[in-house]
């Protein structure tokens, strides 16, 4: 019996630890920790020597990761594909305040999480050249260049309550498996092994860029060896069915984790037409009732655009399917618009530049059954922008939303096991770890106070754990008794914690300014700020400079005291998500209205009982929807306001920056944080740089929104009050809902649960 299946496929799986998860998903943890304990070990100790599977940049990676665990929760016939990098994302240090990257040599110990597959191996090709088939001028062969040999690992995904295991199926590229397939045929044996082109492992290491395209070589191919490896192996797959070609689209549905495995789409399309023998037509009809396409951001400088030159050079036959592709796809624009020729301009896969450039969201929205974006304001945005002609062309209905979730089961259960037991006492079992709209019943127990003191105490338990971590890690000493203020997250300026640490710089002179008594009322806070900056992203790499030296003058600051303390944790992954998200009071989600896709974090944030501080962005959007406005604190200009504040602020139409955001350039300038030199770039990029991200614009509600959460804060009751209902309001932002969707909308497949399940 053959099942529709469906393939992730992503270039990042951000994976983290697996030891806790896996013993979690087996309902063994209490058993586990009593056997070790027997053993003279701690569970503890055990879990802090794995290291974490770090195969992704941030919320695309981890996003992938939360879906293969759902679709293995939920029985879904699925699986995840994507690349074994043998150097992850790179470990973070900070040195004299600055970031510094060291190597992630996450294999460098034995992986006892995969399985070498040594019998699942492809053979993958770049360059070389087409010719015209001798019998049949209609078909073209792609002959000569180099081929590689990769190899699958597969990565167990053990779905909790239920005998299921998901698979994410990893490729790496064979040491040394380079062959010069032209050399070969030239009968020049000795340099067609690898003499000839510098050998080069293709899945050595992965991009550390999040939301943003450079453009390489070598990441191009990174992104073909996946795809056809991939589709590869998918279509060996389908062949043991023995079903027909038409069968397939049937049988495998295939999601595409933004533009980055694109190339499976003109990939599927050469092996049915070249190596299949089918007709143009009806492969393009298997290949566009196959995949569906996520788009998951709108910044330009993220758009993947591949030079016609290099794919010529590196995919030549690749090249030669999308131009078709485009012809075809463009004759029919033609048809419909006949007069339009802008129309066909803005619209073409190719994108008329110099040197020509192929859009790849252009070319997944073609040859794709659904676009997607990740949030409802999101996926408005893209049919309003970026897709908007292929909206008016294919009509809306092919462009739907999926607002992202995160497992409950990493997320909930497993970082915070304090706030689990309250919510499987009240449920009455753990069934809500796999259906989480169970924890709606918190709400009833809103007004027990006895249970209101155990839920604060759990918060105040995980700010201690927290505490101690950031004691033994950063070396400075932090009270649970704070407010801890937390934003964890990649480094960018759209994401503004830039906002941020000027927030912190106006308190600090706030609090300089206090007396005694006014001190005696203010509410002490610990900012907590982590995150990794692209290894070439200047910018960012100046904002964690500057973070990291007002903390220094923050935290030794004899006038301050416990009110401010300023934390900045190294090193920003899933295993430190895992400790920071339970312990939050606030976290902040503070990016510039229509920047970020979604969000992930300010999910599991709200999940824990935190609040959020956001903007009006992403999943901040349907959060507040779901916990209520009181349960939330936004501030900012919306998405729709943006570009007019951009224009005014580039033209000039400002008066200047308020007095506020003066008073605190004038903190810095004055040398405040050290040589003032070293941060008049980030004051320039906001004074004389058009401020892009609108920071100035946005400065005064966001201080507004920061009292207002410390006068809230004062309100012990409501605050918990207010926490109990922001966890029992968030089963939305499960991915099990997200992956519901994805089966019964997009993917039509059913759960097929495995023999044994219970
Ligand atoms: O994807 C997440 C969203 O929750 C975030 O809002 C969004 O920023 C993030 C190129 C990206 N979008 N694009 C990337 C990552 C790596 C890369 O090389 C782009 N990451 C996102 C999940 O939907």
């Amino acid at each position: 019996m053959s099942t529709k299946r469906v393939y992730y496929m992503s270039l990042e799986f951000l994976i983290g630890r697996t030891f806790d998860n896996a013993v979690l998903a087996l309902d063994l943890k209490s058993e586990y920790r009593q056997s070790l304990k027997d053993l003279g070990f701690s569970m503890e100790d055990c879990i802090d020597e794995e290291r974490d599977a770090a195969l992704g940049n941030g919320g695309l990676g981890r996003l992938a990761a939360c879906y293969v665990d759902s679709m293995a929760c939920q029985n879904y016939p699925g699986w995840g594909y994507g690349l074994r990098y043998k150097y992850g994302m790179f470990q973070q240090q900070i040195i004299d305040g600055s970031q510094v990257e060291a190597p992630d040599c996450w294999l460098d110990n034995p992986n006892p999480w995969e399985f070498s597959r040594n019998d699942v191996t492809y053979n993958i090709r770049f360059y070389g050249h087409l010719v015209r088939s001798q019998d049949d001028q209609k078909k073209i062969k792609w002959e000569g260049g180099v081929s590689y040999d990769v190899m699958a690992y597969d990565v167990p995904v053990p779905g909790y309550g239920t005998y299921n295991v998901g698979n994410i199926r990893l490729w790496s590229c064979k040491t040394n498996s380079l062959f010069d397939l032209q050399a070969f045929n030239d009968g020049r044996y000795r340099d067609a092994m690898g003499g000839q082109v510098e050998a080069e492992n293709l899945t050595n290491v992965l991009y550390p860029n999040d939301n943003h395209n450079h453009g390489k070589e070598l990441r191009l191919k990174q992104e073909y060896l996946f795809c056809s490896a991939t589709l590869q192996d998918i279509i060996a797959r389908f062949k043991k069915t023995n079903l027909p070609w038409s069968e397939f689209p049937n049988k495998v549905t295939i999601q595409l984790n933004d533009t980055h495995p694109t190339l499976g789409i003109p990939e599927l399309q050469r092996i049915l037409v070249d190596e299949e023998g089918l007709d143009w037509e009806e492969a393009w009809e298997i290949v566009t009732r196959t995949f569906a396409f996520t788009n998951h951001t709108v910044l330009p400088e993220a758009m993947e655009k591949w030079p016609v030159p290099m794919l010529s050079k590196i995919l030549p036959r690749h090249m030669s399917i999308i131009y078709d592709i485009n012809l075809f796809f463009l004759q029919t624009v033609e048809k419909r618009h006949p007069t339009d020729k802008e129309l066909l301009r803005r619209i073409s896969i190719i994108e008329e530049s110099t040197p020509q450039q192929v859009r790849m969201a252009y070319l997944a929205c073609v040859g794709s059954r659904y676009v997607n974006g990740v949030a409802e304001i999101h996926s408005n945005i893209i049919k309003k922008e970026i897709f908007n002609d292929f909206v008016d062309y294919y009509g809306p209905s092919k462009f739907v939303n999926k607002t992202n979730g995160v497992s409950p089961r990493r997320w909930i259960l497993q970082c915070n096991p304090k706030m689990s037991e309250l919510i499987t006492e009240v449920v009455g079992d753990n069934s809500w770890v796999n259906h989480l709209s169970k924890v709606k019943s918190l709400e009833d127990h809103i007004e027990d106070i006895d249970f209101r003191k155990r839920w604060w105490e759990a918060k105040q338990a995980n700010k201690e754990r927290l505490a101690k971590f950031v004691q033994d890690v950063c070396g400075i000493t932090i009270s649970p008794n704070s407010l801890f203020d937390i934003q964890v997250k990649r480094i960018h300026e759209y994401k503004r914690q830039l906002l941020n640490v000027l927030g912190i710089i106006h308190r600090y002179s706030e609090i300089k300014a206090m007396d005694a008594e006014e001190k005696k009322k203010a509410v002490p806070r610990v900012s907590i700020f982590a995150g990794k900056a692209a290894s070439g992203y200047w910018m960012a790499k100046q904002i964690i400079k500057l973070i990291n030296s007002v903390a220094n003058k923050v935290n030794s600051d004899p006038d301050i005291g416990e009110l401010l303390k300023v934390v900045f944790i190294p090193d920003y992954g899933v295993t430190v998500a895992e400790h920071v998200v339970p312990a939050s009071d606030i976290s902040q989600h503070i990016s510039t209205a229509g920047t970020e896709a979604s969000g992930t974090s300010n999910m599991k944030f709200v999940m824990n009982g935190g609040l959020i501080l956001g903007t009006i962005d992403g999943a901040n959007v349907e959060i507040a929807e779901e916990v209520g406005e009181d349960n939330i604190v936004t501030f900012g200009v919306l998405a729709h306001e943006v570009e007019q504040y951009r224009h005014a602020l580039r033209f000039g139409h400002m008066d200047g920056v308020g007095p506020e955001l003066a008073n605190v350039f004038k903190i810095i300038q004055e040398g405040t944080f050290g040589d003032s030199r070293t941060f008049q770039p980030i004051i320039d990029s906001i004074v004389y740089g058009g401020d892009v991200y609108l920071v100035s614009i946005d400065f005064p509600s966001y201080i507004a929104a920061q009292k207002a959460l410390d006068v809230m804060y004062l309100d012990r009751d409501a605050w918990i009050k207010r926490s109990i209902m922001c966890v029992a309001r968030t089963s939305k932002f499960s991915s099990d809902r997200s992956i519901e969707d994805y089966a019964e909308e997009i993917w039509n497949i059913e759960p097929y649960p495995v023999a044994g399940t219970n």
